[in-house]
């Protein structure tokens, strides 16, 4: 079987290891650690750190999708994240942006984004067609109403069937604007309008997902579950994130999106060693 590969513009991932994905929030108010990177020169800072510690790509937000957060203007979230995207891209690495604007989009690919990761899942009104044209690497989430109000009493007859019917909706209407299939990825959106208890059913059946075909991003990174099933608070669930990430590994998640890339890089590669290279293949 060939190697699964993530086309991302210029860039082109194999996949059959799952790579790790770093997360630089340029915000104030992210849930674990808002403020820490609000200024250009500390974002670039950690995100060429997280590439040394081994991520694939780094994922630049300018705008907090925790629960209760409210939406920033286009403006504010273009002048926090812009000259991180430039910078970063001018160095070569692969960027993506977390956004659900299609301007923020257009112009974040216009300063060199590699791939539009956007927790909407394109369905702002013209977010496909941005994208389409433009050759990026695109991570399509499921979330249940918007972050304002998402974690109000969710509720799902099936969450795994409802969460999958619905990416596989998204990735085919990408492909009937043009994506090339190879350009997509999914993410059920752990914390997205679901319990804990809906999270945990999505990750135990994470298989699911990865039988789509499409290559399933996982974003658990000190998310609150990992808060309940330990009792530990945000800054304390890096045991907590790296097990988690290693379980999705384990159901064939092909990208991790991580706060802590050293730690997360070090427990795949013990896993990578003793599954030799046939891990995603
Ligand atoms: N989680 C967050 C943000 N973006 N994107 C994808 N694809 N998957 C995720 O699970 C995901 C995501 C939330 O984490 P973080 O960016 O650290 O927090 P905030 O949204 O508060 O900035």
């Amino acid at each position: 079987m060939t190697a699964p590969i993530f086309r991302c513009g210029r860039f082109t991932f194999d996949l059959s290891r799952t790579i790790v994905m770093g997360v630089v929030n340029v915000t104030p108010d992210s849930f674990s650690d808002g403020g820490s990177h609000f200024d250009a020169a500390r974002a670039i800072a950690h995100a060429r750190q997280c590439v040394a510690d081994g991520a694939a790509i780094v994922d630049i937000g300018g705008e907090s999708t925790r629960p209760g957060a409210a939406e920033v203007p286009d403006a504010d979230e273009l002048a926090r994240i812009l000259p991180v995207v430039e910078s970063l891209t001018a160095a070569g690495i692969p960027v993506s942006v977390d956004t659900r604007k299609p301007a923020v989009m257009r112009a974040a690919i216009a300063a060199g984004a590699a791939m539009i990761n956007d927790v909407a899942a394109l369905t702002a009104p013209g977010a496909i067609e941005v994208c389409a044209s433009a050759g990026v690497g695109i991570c399509l989430m499921h979330m249940r109403g918007e972050p304002r109000t998402m974690q109000q009493t969710p509720v799902y007859d099936d969450v795994v069937g409802e969460v999958r019917a619905f990416l596989v909706d998204r990735a085919r209407a990408c492909e009937a604007a043009g994506i090339e299939r190879n350009r997509l990825a999914i993410d059920p959106g752990f914390g997205f309008g679901k319990t804990p208890a809906h999270n945990l059913s999505l990750l135990r059946k994470l298989e699911t997902l990865v039988a789509t075909g499409y290559p399933v991003l996982v974003g658990l990174s000190r998310k609150s579950t990992l808060g309940l099933i330990t009792g530990r608070p945000v800054g304390e669930r890096l045991a907590a994130s790296v097990a988690a990430a290693l379980v999705a590994v384990a159901g064939g998640a092909a990208i991790v999106r991580v706060h802590d890339v050293r730690e997360t890089v070090d427990a795949l590669k013990v896993w990578q060693a003793v599954k030799g290279d046939l891990d995603r293949r």
